[in-house]
């Protein structure tokens, strides 16, 4: 099958309290970047069960990011969405791609020794070889682009290091087969806007994520309009008022943060927030901050809702996207045990 040239895929984990950091940092720019690339979106069950194995809440928690896709605008008829777990071929390649990739490699994975904590020999060993899932997620579908938040940054080049040794130990196969010089793509992380990296609304220092114990740190998609008010108003900030230039945001994570999450809901520039904004006590740019949260999120919250009222529609979006996905991934599947020489 011809390498594309326009493929953008990426994902989000179901592992419940999909949040603001998730949406400003991919979902968002999932939703924009379907008019002008060839599109597929995975809700990542299998990523899911790498930290807690036991997940009674895995098919619920599917279909709510499923439904934050659909809700934050992503059109399932123009563009691919399924569950990966659906799609068989995604296990397949990892696997070849656990025999691709080094341990060494892995071992340097910030986000498993941060995700493993003090105890990493209890850690599962699909904790561990997470990126060879994600590196088989990306390139069973041969994708160029993959939009990320700043947190996934080295995973993408794991990826990529996957793709180029693969291509380089392959290379006489591949040439033979009549692939060209490589068949995986060396694939480009999108990783755009103002808030790539959206901090707690408690610690400034520490990224917003879903498995943080208090829910004040954090936004979720599914918040009502005085939870993201009230949220807002407790976040922590420094006694100072906002600065009149940016360059002086550097080392004051929290107004960073605030600052960043209003300039990438309103969609301008933190440049433009602090013209705008710049001088203000944070008692008076909160309520403001506030407002265009809920302004931006309650449409989406909304649509959440009427969608997970209707799992059956949520479910066939899903089942669909995953017959369409197979058709893609079963091709590079076989071309890919051809290269390795499986007989069969
Ligand atoms: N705080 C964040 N700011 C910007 N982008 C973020 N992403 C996650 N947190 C932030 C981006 O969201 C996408 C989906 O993330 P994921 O669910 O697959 O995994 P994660 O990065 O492990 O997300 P969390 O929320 O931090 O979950 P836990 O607490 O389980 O670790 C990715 O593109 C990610 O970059």
């Amino acid at each position: 099958m011809p390498q594309p040239t326009n493929r953008v895929f990426s994902g989000v984990q179901p592992t419940g309290n999909l949040h603001l950091g998730n949406y400003l940092g991919a979902i968002k720019n999932f939703a924009a970047l379907q008019h002008t690339h060839e599109c597929i979106y995975c809700v990542v069950d299998l990523h899911a069960v790498t930290v807690e194995l036991v997940q009674p809440q895995l098919k619920a928690q599917t279909r709510e990011i499923a439904a934050a896709y659909l809700a934050a605008g992503i059109d399932p008829e123009r563009n691919i969405i399924f569950n990966q777990s659906q799609v068989r071929e995604h296990s397949e390649l990892a696997w070849l791609f656990n025999c691709v990739a080094r341990m060494g490699w892995l071992s340097r994975m910030t986000q498993f020794k941060d995700k493993a904590g003090k105890d990493a020999e209890q850690a599962s060993v699909g904790l561990f070889a997470y990126p060879s899932l994600m590196a088989a997620d990306i390139l069973v579908y041969r994708a160029t682009h993959v939009p990320v938040g700043d947190d996934q940054k080295q995973h993408l080049e794991l990826t990529r290091d996957i793709a180029a040794k693969f291509n380089h130990d392959f290379a006489a196969r591949i040439r033979e087969l009549g692939h060209g010089e490589s068949y995986f793509p060396v694939t480009e992380p999108i990783i755009e806007g103002a808030a790539t990296r959206v901090m707690s609304l408690r610690d400034g220092t520490r990224k917003m994520s879903k498995s943080e114990p208090s829910d004040l740190s954090r936004i979720n998609l599914t918040d009502s309009a005085d939870d993201i008010s009230k949220k807002i108003r407790k976040a922590k900030t420094d006694p100072e008022p906002l600065p009149e230039d940016s360059k002086e945001l550097g080392d004051r994570p929290e107004a960073k943060n605030l600052v960043g999450i209003y300039a990438s809901l309103a969609d301008v520039t933190v440049e433009e927030v602090i013209a705008e904004h710049g001088g203000k006590q944070f008692g008076a740019f909160k309520p403001v901050l506030a407002e265009l949260a809920v302004e931006r999120l309650s449409p989406i919250n909304r649509e959440m809702r009427k969608l997970l009222d209707d799992p059956g529609h949520v479910d066939s979006v899903l089942n669909s996207g995953a017959a369409r996905a197979r058709e893609i991934a079963s091709v590079t599947i076989k071309e890919v045990r051809d290269i390795f020489g499986f007989l069969g």
